[in-house]
């Protein structure tokens, strides 16, 4: 029994701290334009090398947290303080959090929904969210960014509670349904890697056939919405649609393409192409389910052993939102992998890493 919770407990923390480093080294490239891998080597073998020279009695430079982790930590803490889910409480967390650190690289509108939940008495807390983009709500990655938590929290709960806890965890910030979809497809992902069986071959097919099996019905209700709403609203005040609005179901469709990518060499302007790596969920989620099942074996160009290192070299080397993308990447790499799996020296100069492993203590501690 002991070696059950000792071996979860390495997952949860695993994938509280994977998800720190994420977003601590992908962080120094966010945004960056064209990222080099030869540069993310570099990266990486500085960090080793300054946690070489701390021992030898020299300063090391923090690596700072950006809001993927800062609203993570808000998610864990909620969860842990009410021992479960309580959306206000969350809400508060989320707003006071923003308000104490507001210089922590938030998204660019995301701001007004804090502003404005502080305002209001917190009556109707999905309301500002809803109000967003002329109430279209946001599709950026915000709420999938930070959801790893939740599925930690859920684990003896199973799915239907955690997609109830994700979709309003989300909510509270992200009233789009592709940022909805975009938190579930995330926490889906954390939830299946903490579950699956390290002493076997890992079956990435399989494991993406039961992503697409809990996306479908989620998409499928969109699409039979989205139907109906074209034969009301014919408004011309009817935003154009994205390019990836072409696609009926279009995470199911990155899913689909995942399989295809795994099976052959593909380029980074393939990937940016086919998956994104942008700031909004549906152009980043996927890319970061790409790199966790990409890393599980090697990768040309990458030459380390650890699994849990190639996630998150690979991840910050597909440029964009490489915070992001590289934080969800390793949330689901180190609740595989394990938090034995990540290295000290790459934990060192990760602000909140201490802090990562009481949540997930915390969070063991719920179920
Ligand atoms: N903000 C950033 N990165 C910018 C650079 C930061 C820089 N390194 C620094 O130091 O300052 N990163 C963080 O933001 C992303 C999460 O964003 P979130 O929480 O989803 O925010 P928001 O504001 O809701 O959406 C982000 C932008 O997406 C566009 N957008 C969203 N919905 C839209 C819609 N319906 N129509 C049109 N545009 C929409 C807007 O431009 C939003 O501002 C993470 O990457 C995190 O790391
Ligand atoms: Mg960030
Ligand atoms: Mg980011």
């Amino acid at each position: 029994m002991r070696a059950v919770l000792m071996a979860t407990l390495s997952r949860f923390r695993g994938s509280l701290v994977g998800a720190v480093l994420g977003d601590c080294i992908g962080a120094i490239y966010e945004c960056e334009g064209n990222v080099k891998l030869k540069d993310v080597l570099k990266t990486v073998k500085d960090i080793e090398t300054k946690y070489k020279n701390l021992k030898d009695g020299k300063e090391l430079e923090l690596l700072p947290f950006t809001d993927d982790t800062a609203m993570a930590r808000s998610v864990a803490a909620s969860l842990i303080a009410k021992k479960g889910f309580d959306v206000k409480d969350m809400a508060k967390r989320f707003t006071d959090e923003f308000h104490n650190e507001p210089n922590r690289g938030y998204g660019g509108s995301v701001g007004a929904v804090f502003v404005a939940l502080r305002n209001d008495n917190l009556e109707d807390v999905f309301e500002p969210a809803r109000k967003q983009f002329d109430g279209q709500g946001s599709f950026g990655n915000g709420g999938a960014m930070r959801i790893a938590p939740a599925a930690l929290g859920c684990m003896k709960d199973g799915f239907e509670k955690l997609k109830t806890v994700t979709v309003a965890t989300t909510q509270v910030t992200h009233s789009h349904p592709q940022a909805i979809q975009g938190a579930v497809l995330q926490s889906s992902a954390v939830d299946l890697a903490l579950r699956e069986d390290q002493s076997k071959e890992f079956d990435r097919e399989r494991f993406l056939d039961k992503l697409i099996e809990r996306m479908k019905p989620m998409e499928e209700e969109e699409l039979e919405k989205s139907k109906k709403d074209e034969k009301v609203a014919c408004s011309p005040k009817r935003k154009a649609k994205r390019v990836s609005d072409t696609v009926k179901m279009p995470y199911c469709h990155k899913l689909e393409k995942i399989k295809e990518f795994l099976q052959k060499d593909v380029s980074v302007s393939e990937i940016e192409e086919e998956l994104g790596n942008d700031i909004s969920a549906l152009g980043s989620v996927p890319a970061a389910v790409y790199s966790f099942l990409k890393a599980y074996k090697e990768i040309p160009g990458i030459e380390t052993d650890s699994a849990f290192e190639r996630t998150i070299i690979y991840a910050i080397s597909l440029g964009g939102d490489t915070d992001t993308i590289a934080t969800m990447a390793a949330a689901m790499a180190g609740a595989y992998y394990g938090y034995e799996a990540i290295p000290e020296s790459w934990q060192a100069p990760c602000e909140g890493v201490e802090d990562a492993k009481k949540f997930a203590q915390g969070l063991l501690e719920l179920q």
